[in-house]
C-alpha cells in the first residue's frame, strides 16, 4: 500500500486495537491508540523500506555506515507521518475518531538514545541522508535504559531511568538472522599455516551475540527509507550444548551477565570523558558486530575484499568508535588473510573521523591493562599500528622526541583513541569553521603539518523538518504562504523571506505567531512549573547540556545582577522578561548540580518577591530532551549561546533558535560565527573575548579574576549573595564551591577558568542591547525575520552533501513505488 485513505486507516487502527489489546477504538487507552496508529503507519513504511534495499541491492550501492554510541532520534510518530506526507489523513482521521493527533503523539515514549549535542547530530544526519536519497546504514547500540529522565526536587536534580521500550517499540524490527559473535577476553595463541604465515588465534574467550534491530529511517516525500541498526547484547544459549557439566554452568551465568550489562545503560556523560571498562566493552560490542556486518555483507555481492573501500565507508562519530580502525584490520588479516600493507591500505581508505570537542578532558585514552586484557587481539593490532607509525615520525623529524610524545598512539601507559583515529583515516573533519581552524592551528598542529590532505571542515546543520515543519507548524506554515514550499527540501530558499521583513503586515504576522508560541510553552510552563509567565515578555532561552564551558552560570549571574538593580529601584524601567534554563548535569558532575540547584534557588526567590512586580521570572524547565525542544525554539525571542570562545566545537541549538526567528546572543564561537556571517552583526548581540584571546590568556596561564572583583562592586554584590544566604538561607555553603571556583586557583585548576568575571560586563552591556531592540518592534520583527531568511545554510541537508562530495563519494538512488 502507498497510502491510506481515512477509511483505510481508519480500520487499521480499529484492527490493531483489536489484535493488540481485545479492545474497540473507544475502550482503548491513549497510549494503545498509539500503538495502534504506529503500526499502521509503520504498514505503510514497511513497503518502501522493502523497495529501497531492493534498489539498493539491484544498483550495488556505495553505503556509509554512520558508526555512533548515541543516536538522539526523539519521537518517531510525528516526523514519520510528515515525511510519508499523510499527516493530515492521519489528522483527519483521529479527529473523527474523538481524538487529536497531537495528544496521540505524547504518548509515544521520546527515544533518548543520546545526549546532547553529537547524538541529535547523528540523528539529523540520518534523515537527511533519506531525504537526499544517499543510502546509510546508522549502527549505534540499543541502549536499555536511555539518557535518564531529570526530576527537579526542591530545585535539585534527580534522575529517574528511562525505561523508554517498556511497552515495545512499534517500529524497530529484530533481524535475527543477522546476528554476529563479539569476543571478550581471553589470549591470543600463535600459529603457522600450511605456507608457514603466522596466524592468530584468540582462545578462552567470552562470546557475547549481537543482535540487531532496524529501525526505519523515512525519506522526505522521496519513498527512500534507511536504516538505523542498533545492537542487542544476548548470552550464547548454552542450555543447548551436550556437556553441561558444573563448569559450563558458572560460565553461562557469567556470559549471562556479559550480556546482560553491555546495552543496559547510555552513559550520561557529555563533553566528558570516564574510563570504565563497561564503556570499552560498549564500544568494541557495538564496532564489532556492525564491521563485521558490513563486511559480511560486501563479501555476498564481491570476491575481492581489498576494494572494500569502493563500497563502504566507516564514518567515526567521535572516537567512540575509534576501534573501528584495529577491528577492521583484524577482520582483513586474521579472517582474509590480507598482508599488512594490504589490509593498511583498506582501512585508512575506508574509515573517516569526525571531532567534536576541543576540551582536554573529553579526550578518550584507556590504560594499557584494561584495553589489552578485555580485547588481546585488538591490541596486538593497536601496538604494531604504533611501532609503524612511530617509526616513521622517527624517520621523518630525526627522532624529534616532542612530536613522538604528541602523537604517539600509545603513551604513557595509556592508548590514545583520537591518535588511533587520526592515524586510521583518510579524512578528519571538524564540525564548524573555527573548531577546524583550531584543531588545525592547535590541538592537532601536528598532524596537520604530518598529513593536511586529511584535513577539513564540515559544518553542522540540522533537518528543518523536525525543527520547524513539525516543531513550529504556525511559523512553517507562514514561511510556506510567503515563498512557497521549497525550504522544506532546500532551506536556501528561505532566502525570499528577505523582502518580507520589512513589510509592516508581515511583520506583524510573524509576532504574533511568535506569540502564539509563546502562549503554548507558558501553558506548558504553568502546568509543570506551576508559574505564571507573560507571553509578552521577553522569553530569553538557554537550552542545552550543563557544563561549565557554556556558562549557564553567566545567565544566571546577570539575573542575579538584575534583580539586585531592581531592588535598588523597583520603579526600574525595564522590558519584562522572562528567563528559561533547560539542561541535565551529568550525575557525576557535582559542580554542574550546584549551578541548576543555583538557577533554581534564584527562581525561588525572584519569582516570589512581590515588590518587583513580575519583570522578572526564572523558569527551569525539568527534563529537556527533543520532544519539549521543538516547542521551546519556537517559542524563544533570545537565543543564549555564550560558550567561553572556542570551546564550543559547533553548537547545534543555535541554528535550531535562528531557523524559528529567535535572535543570537552570543560569543564568536563555534558555528555562532558563521550564523553571524550569514544575518549580519547587526542582527546579532555578540559580547566577550574571542577564542584568540582565549587561547593566549590560557597559554600565559590564564588571569587574575581577583583583580576584577575587587574593583566591580556589581559582581562582589552578587557573588557574596551566593554564600550569605540570600538564595540558600538553609545551607551556606550550597554554592561555595562555585563561588570559590571564580576566584581562586584550585587543585590544577585555574581561577575561573571560563572568564565568566572577565565577560562579565560585556555581557550585561549585551543583554541591555537586547533590552533597547525589543522596545522597537518593528527593529525586532525584523531582525527575527532575517535570521529566519538567513538559516539556509544550517540545513543538515547542505552539511550532508558537502560530506557526499569530499569524504564519501556517493551515488543518489531514486525509489519509484
Ligand atoms: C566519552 C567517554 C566516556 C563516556 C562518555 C563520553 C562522551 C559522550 C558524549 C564524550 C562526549 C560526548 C558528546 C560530545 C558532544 O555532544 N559534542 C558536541 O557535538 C556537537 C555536534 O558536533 C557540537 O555541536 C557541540 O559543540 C559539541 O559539544
Amino acid at each position: 500500500m502507498q497510502a491510506y485513505s481515512k477509511d483505510e486507516l481508519k480500520r487499521s487502527i480499529e484492527d490493531y486495537v483489536k489484535v493488540l489489546y481485545r479492545k474497540g477504538v473507544s475502550e482503548a487507552s491513549k497510549k494503545q491508540i498509539f500503538q495502534a496508529v504506529a503500526y499502521s503507519v509503520k504498514d505503510l513504511i514497511i513497503e518502501q523500506w522493502m523497495e529501497t534495499h531492493r534498489v539498493y541491492e539491484e544498483e550495488d550501492v556505495k553505503t556509509v555506515y554512520y558508526l555512533s554510541m548515541e543516536f538522539l532520534m526523539g519521537r518517531a510518530l510525528g516526523n514519520n507521518i510528515i515525511n510519508l506526507k499523510t499527516n493530515k489523513v492521519v489528522e483527519e482521521t483521529l479527529r473523527e475518531l474523538g481524538l487529536k493527533l497531537e495528544d496521540v503523539e505524547e504518548e509515544e515514549p521520546d527515544p533518548a538514545l543520546g545526549n546532547g549535542g553529537l547524538g541529535r547530530l547523528a540523528a539529523c544526519f540520518l534523515e537527511s541522508l533519506s531525504t537526499l536519497g544517499y543510502p546509510v546504514i546508522g549502527c549505534g547500540i540499543r541502549y536499555k535504559y536511555g539518557m535518564f529522565e531529570q526530576k527537579i526536587e526542591n530545585g535539585y536534580q534527580m534522575e529517574v531511568p528511562d525505561d523508554w521500550l517498556r511497552d515495545g517499540n512499534p517500529f524497530e524490527m529484530k533481524q535475527e538472522e543477522a546476528a554476529v559473535i563479539v569476543k571478550f577476553g581471553g589470549y591470543v595463541r600463535m600459529t603457522k599455516d600450511e605456507n608457514g604465515r603466522e596466524k592468530y588465534i584468540q582462545e578462552n574467550y567470552s562470546p557475547v551475540r549481537a543482535v540487531p534491530y532496524d529501525l526505519p529511517i523515512v525519506g522526505y516525500s522521496n519513498h527512500v527509507v534507511n536504516s538505523l541498526r542498533i545492537w542487542d547484547a544476548e548470552a550464547i544459549d548454552h542450555f543447548n550444548l551436550d556437556s553441561f557439566d558444573k563448569g559450563d554452568y558458572l560460565k553461562a551465568v557469567e556470559q549471562q551477565n556479559l550480556a546482560r550489562s553491555i546495552c543496559e545503560v547510555l552513559y550520561p556523560n557529555d563533553n566528558h570523558y570516564a574510563g570504565k571498562e563497561l564503556r570499552l566493552k560498549q564500544q568494541y560490542f557495538f564496532v564489532s558486530a556492525s564491521v563485521q556486518r558490513a563486511v559480511l555483507k560486501y563479501m555476498e555481492k564481491h570476491e575481492d575484499i581489498r576494494q572494500l573501500p569502493e563500497k563502504v565507508i566507516f564514518q567515526l562519530n567521535d572516537t567512540h568508535p575509534s576501534v573501528t580502525v584495529a577491528e577492521l584490520m583484524r577482520i582483513l588479516l586474521d579472517d582474509y588473510d590480507l598482508s599488512w600493507d594490504e589490509a593498511w591500505e583498506v582501512t585508512t581508505k575506508t574509515c573517516a573521523y569526525t571531532n567534536h570537542t576541543i576540551m582536554s578532558e573529553a579526550l578518550e585514552k584507556w590504560p594499557i591493562d584494561l584495553f589489552a586484557k578485555l580485547l588481546p587481539r585488538i591490541y596486538q593490532i593497536v601496538e604494531e599500528i604504533n611501532r609503524r607509525f612511530m617509526n616513521l615520525i622517527h624517520e621523518k623529524y630525526h627522532c624529534n622526541f616532542k612530536k613522538v610524545e604528541k602523537m604517539a598512539i600509545i603513551y604513557n601507559g595509556q592508548i590514545r583513541m583520537a591518535n588511533l583515529a587520526i592515524v586510521g583515516s583518510f579524512s578528519v573533519n571538524g564540525v564548524a569553521k573555527l573548531h577546524t581552524e583550531i584543531l588545525k592551528n592547535q590541538q592537532l598542529k601536528d598532524f596537520y603539518e604530518l598529513t593536511p590532505e586529511k584535513f577539513n571542515n564540515k559544518t553542522n546543520g540540522i533537518t528543518q523538518r523536525r525543527f520547524l515543519l513539525h516543531g513550529n507548524p504556525l511559523l512553517a506554515n507562514w514561511v510556506t504562504s510567503k515563498i512557497g514550499s521549497e525550504w522544506i527540501t532546500h532551506l536556501e530558499h528561505m532566502k525570499k523571506l528577505e523582502t518580507y521583513a520589512l513589510d509592516p503586515i508581515c511583520q506583524k504576522e510573524f509576532m504574533d505567531i511568535k506569540y502564539q508560541n509563546k502562549v503554548r510553552l507558558a501553558e506548558y510552563i504553568k502546568q509543570h512549573n506551576k508559574i505564571e509567565v507573560d507571553p509578552n515578555s521577553i522569553f530569553d532561552v538557554q537550552v542545552k547540556r550543563l557544563h561549565e564551558y557554556k556558562r549557564q552560570l553567566l545567565n544566571i549571574m546577570h539575573v542575579m545582577y538584575l534583580y539586585e538593580e531592581l531592588k535598588k529601584n523597583p520603579r526600574m524601567d525595564i522590558v519584562p522578561r522572562t528567563f528559561i534554563f533547560g539542561a541535565k548535569a551529568s550525575a557525576g558532575y557535582r559542580r554542574a548540580k550546584a549551578i541548576i540547584k543555583l538557577i533554581n534557588s534564584v527562581g525561588e526567590v525572584v519569582n516570589n518577591d512581590k515588590t518587583i512586580g513580575g519583570k522578572i521570572k526564572v523558569v527551569f524547565i525539568e527534563n529537556y530532551r527533543v520532544s519539549n525542544a521543538e516547542m521551546i525554539f519556537a517559542a524563544a525571542d533570545v537565543s543564549e549561546q555564550i560558550s567561553t570562545a572556542s570551546k564550543e566545537a559547533s553548537g547545534t541549538g543555535n541554528m535550531k533558535f535562528m531557523l524559528n526567528g529567535a535572535i543570537t546572543l552570543g560569543t564568536m564561537d563555534g558555528a555562532n560565527v558563521e550564523i553571524v556571517e550569514e544575518v549580519g552583526l547587526e542582527n546579532a548581540f555578540i559580547f566577550g573575548l574571542s577564542s584568540d584571546e582565549v587561547i593566549k590568556y590560557e597559554l600565559e596561564g590564564g588571569y587574575n579574576p581577583k583583580d576584577i572583583y575587587n574593583q566591580d562592586l556589581g559582581i562582589r554584590t552578587i557573588m557574596t549573595h551566593m554564600i550569605d544566604g540570600y538564595y540558600a538561607p538553609v545551607n551556606l555553603d550550597l554554592f561555595r564551591e562555585v563561588h570559590n571556583s571564580l576566584l581562586d586557583n584550585f587543585g590544577g585548576e585555574r581561577a575561573d577558568q571560563f572568564f565568566i568575571l572577565k565577560d562579565f560586563r560585556s555581557y550585561v552591556e549585551a543583554q541591555q542591547k537586547v533590552e533597547m531592540a525589543y522596545r522597537n518592534p518593528e527593529w525586532w520583527a525584523k531582525a527575527a525575520i532575517l535570521n529566519v531568511a538567513n538559516s539556509g545554510k544550517f540545513s543538515s541537508d547542505r552539511t550532508i552533501e558537502e560530506y557526499v562530495e569530499d569524504i564519501w563519494k556517493l551515488e543518489k538512488v531514486t525509489v519509484e513505488l
